[in-house]
């Protein structure tokens, strides 16, 4: 009876790992946001409530045309401010008559959540809906039973009347003069019970947390981990949610809300952020294992303008030619040890999650553990892609990124970093030419190190001095 070798399994996890729901958002990598309501007819960042619903009539209004900007610039999720803190309603809501159906649009007879609902579908694209729990119109606000009950009933109505919800986006906003107080559990629980696939977004989660700040940059060290139940809103928080936290025990990745123009709403006087801003904040945001969710509002005919479209196409063009070339990708791959062949460094050229370099586990004796790209001709490159296997956790906590020329022995230091995560994406300083790039891992949680993905790139929009 002959026998044949068995495979090695994969290492255990370090906990916590994401869901399902968690790892799909993840590697969306990008979100369009899209605020729109009775501020863009007022010229208002801010409502009061006291606007006349029949302000709101967006007579071009085609969320097919959103739909498709939203696919054609790369985003798979589309989030729609279904109600901001001014309390009008983008949906005719049952519990309210601040909404479309006390507006001049389609003589009250539309309904904005509805026709998003209907144009993502036929682009193959997600939903997801904002509904602020600050409402400044609803008599019922401060009033704690009565305004939670509303808000539920209005969280309800959003969750079963429009098919599948992919994100539920609640900020924790309050009004100034007011003891009013939110019944987030119940509301998460409610959330999760009508959508089980849905990732709920507030500040520390359940499933998604703040980044802490609205302009796109999450920190140099970014763990998709916190602890939820220490979370205390006003004790330097901010920072808390902008790092992460290396021992928190709960999954909750940070997702970077920021604008592509100045406002949250359409002005006539705001006009988008330039391409190199935008692949700023790419990189301090995806670059940084965060999500980014960009928002684009459409202008007071209902529809996005022109120069949004541009340059929303601008930049997702200038995203693939970036990164749909990975110079290393006939790269021989090298590694301090290898666990077994299901492990091999050169899993690091594909970019399946599951297929990934993991070192042997001998305890401390071989630590640091490495991995080098050596591809024969030097290529010349200024972003180095270094991503985390982390459906198995979150691990490395510090590392240094070398390489060396043609003639060279030397390793040089080019770059170093704390935290990796889904992505991480280091921009050099200037090109650098080189034959061997090196990956020293020298601090990790867990038993051993795991990289799914290690890639070199050209980045030619980028001269060195945007940040
Ligand atoms: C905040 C709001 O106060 C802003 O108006 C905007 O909607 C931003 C995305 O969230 O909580």
């Amino acid at each position: 009876m002959g026998f044949c070798s068995l495979n090695i399994p994969p290492p255990l996890p370090v906990l916590p790992v994401p869901t399902a729901s968690q790892l799909k958002w993840q590697q969306r990598e990008m979100i369009m946001f899209i605020h729109f309501g009775i501020n863009t007819f007022t010229n208002s960042e801010r409502g009061t409530g006291k606007e006349n619903p029949e302000l709101f009539n967006p007579n071009g209004l085609d969320a097919n045309q959103w739909a498709k900007v939203a696919n054609e610039a790369g985003f798979s999720l589309v989030i729609l401010t279904a109600k901001h803190h001014d309390g009008f309603c983008l949906w005719p809501s049952a519990y309210t008559n601040q909404s479309v159906k006390s507006s001049l649009w389609k003589d009250g007879k539309g309904d904005v959540v509805k026709d998003l609902s209907e144009a993502v579908r036929a682009q193959g694209l997600d939903l997801g809906v904002y509904l602020s729990p600050w409402d400044r119109f609803e008599p019922f606000y401060g009033n704690e039973v009565q305004y939670n009950e509303f808000y539920l009933g209005q969280l309800q109505e959003l969750l079963t009347g429009y098919g599948p919800i992919s994100e539920v986006w609640i900020d924790r906003f309050k009004g100034d003069n007011t003891t009013m107080i939110y019944h987030f559990s119940n509301w998460f629980a409610i959330a999760k019970e009508l959508q089980i696939y849905a990732n709920v977004f507030s500040d520390a989660g359940p499933d998604i947390r703040w980044v802490g700040n609205e302009n796109g940059t999450a920190g140099l060290t970014s763990w998709s981990t916190i602890n939820g139940s220490s979370y205390n809103f006003g004790q330097g928080i901010k920072g808390y949610l902008n790092t992460g936290d290396p021992s928190g025990m709960d999954w909750k990745p940070p997702e970077c809300d920021v604008s592509i123009r100045k406002g949250w709403f359409w002005h006539s006087d705001q006009e988008p952020k330039s391409l190199s801003q935008l692949l700023d904040i790419y990189y301090t945001s995806v670059g940084r294992n965060c999500v980014l969710l960009l928002n684009v509002p459409p202008n007071t005919t209902g529809l996005i303008s022109g120069e949004d479209v541009e340059r929303l196409i601008e930049f997702n063009k200038a995203t693939k030619t970036i990164f749909s070339v990975d110079l290393a990708a006939a790269a021989f791959v090298t590694a301090s040890s290898v666990r077994g062949i299901a492990f091999n460094p050169s899993n690091v050229l594909n970019n399946d999650l599951w297929a990934y370099w993991a070192p042997r586990d001998v305890g401390c004796s071989e630590k640091p553990h490495w991995i080098e790209l050596n591809v024969k001709e030097a290529v010349e490159f200024n972003v180095v892609r270094i991503q985390e296997t982390i459906v198995l956790g979150q691990r490395v906590m510090e590392y240094g990124i070398y390489v060396s020329g043609v003639d060279e022995n030397k390793m040089m230091l080019v770059s170093n970093g704390t935290t990796i995560g889904y992505k991480r994406l280091h921009r050099l300083e200037k090109p650098v030419k080189a034959i061997r790039v090196l990956l020293v891992i020298l601090k990790y949680k867990g038993s051993v190190p795991i990289i799914s993905s290690f890639g070199l790139h050209f980045d030619p929009f980028y001269n060195g001095f945007s940040q």
